[in-house]
């Protein structure tokens, strides 16, 4: 199989999951469902999943074991996006080329959503508990709760939304919590899970820290090259909201010449591990490249 035969293999069989997981579990209420549903199945490039489960097989484990638990950061990551679009937030009515959750139900509806799907994530993570050692399960919930509240992406959150970035340094911080954290805690959450060996786990952390800022980077850039319809947002977001960005700091040409350099960094830490790399060499490649 060749990369975006792999990709798109996972990102199947990751939605097909999330599908049973929506179709099996009891909802209290219909309509909380159906807007839980619709932000997370609503397109996506799922790539917090499939993070993970690259984490997880890096030391030669069946991804296939891992699935269920993966879902969970596509729930966190979808309550992210949700509340992020609100009207107190970033105030978004598009997201994946469709009207965002507030917009298509109501503004308590989108609350609650994310709210429940924050919740329902550490829920299905715990559903998975016989299917792995207990102490690496626990590792691997402990990294992903971490990085999801006060210690990463919410403190990110409220430094993107409340303080203006003075420098690049603050800027840094601020992508490094809202934006890195999660995708981090992805790659190595899922290699906790697996019972990886922690001597690698330093590697890992700095591979996947590159990983964030690579990500962030190429946000930036596509928010200003891109267009509405290949984004499923609208463009030049950043600069409508007087934001201080990778790009608006140092202009579109030095930014790819960032790309390729952190891309070559974060793949010359790949080849200092025991493992096979080459998704993951190939998932950074991408993400690098990437055009949504
Ligand atoms: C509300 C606590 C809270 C946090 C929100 C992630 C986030 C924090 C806000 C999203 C704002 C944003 C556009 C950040 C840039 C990077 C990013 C996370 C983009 C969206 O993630 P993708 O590209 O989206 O993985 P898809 O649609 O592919 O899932």
């Amino acid at each position: 199989m060749n990369f975006s035969e792999k990709y798109n293999f996972r990102k199947k069989i990751v939605e097909e999951e999330i599908e049973k997981i929506f179709k099996s579990e009891k909802f209290e209420s219909d309509e909380l469902k159906e807007i839980m549903e619709y932000g997370v199945l609503n397109g996506g490039k799922r790539i917090r999943p499939i993070l993970f489960l690259s984490g997880y097989e890096l030391s030669g484990k069946d991804f296939k074991k891992a699935v269920g638990f993966a879902c969970s950061l596509e729930f966190i990551h979808s309550y992210s996006l949700i509340h992020d679009d609100l009207p107190a937030m970033d105030n978004d009515d598009l997201r994946r080329g469709k009207p965002t959750c507030h917009v298509k139900f109501s503004h308590y509806g989108a609350i609650l959503a994310g709210d429940a799907l924050l919740n329902y994530a550490f829920e299905n993570m715990l559903a998975n508990k016989d299917r792995f050692e207990s102490e690496n399960l626990l590792t691997a919930m402990e990294i992903i709760a971490k990085a999801s509240g006060n210690r990463g992406m919410c403190a990110g959150q409220m430094d993107d939304m409340g303080k203006t970035m003075e420098n690049i340094g603050e800027l840094k911080n601020m992508y490094k919590n809202k934006t890195g954290a999660l995708l981090k805690a992805s790659v190595l959450g899922g290699y906790a899970l697996s019972g990886g060996d922690e001597k690698y786990f330093p590697t890992l952390e700095k591979f996947s820290d590159i990983l964030g800022v690579l990500f962030q980077i190429k946000d930036d850039i596509l928010d200003v090259t891109s267009t509405k319809e290949v984004l499923g947002k609208p463009i030049f977001s950043d600069e409508k909201n007087d934001k201080m960005t990778f790009v608006s700091e140092y202009g579109i040409e030095k930014c790819k010449e960032f790309l390729e350099n952190y891309k070559n960094e974060a793949i010359s830490l790949l080849n200092g591990l025991p493992y096979d790399t080459t998704f993951l060499r190939e998932i950074t490649e991408y993400t690098a490249e990437r055009k949504n």
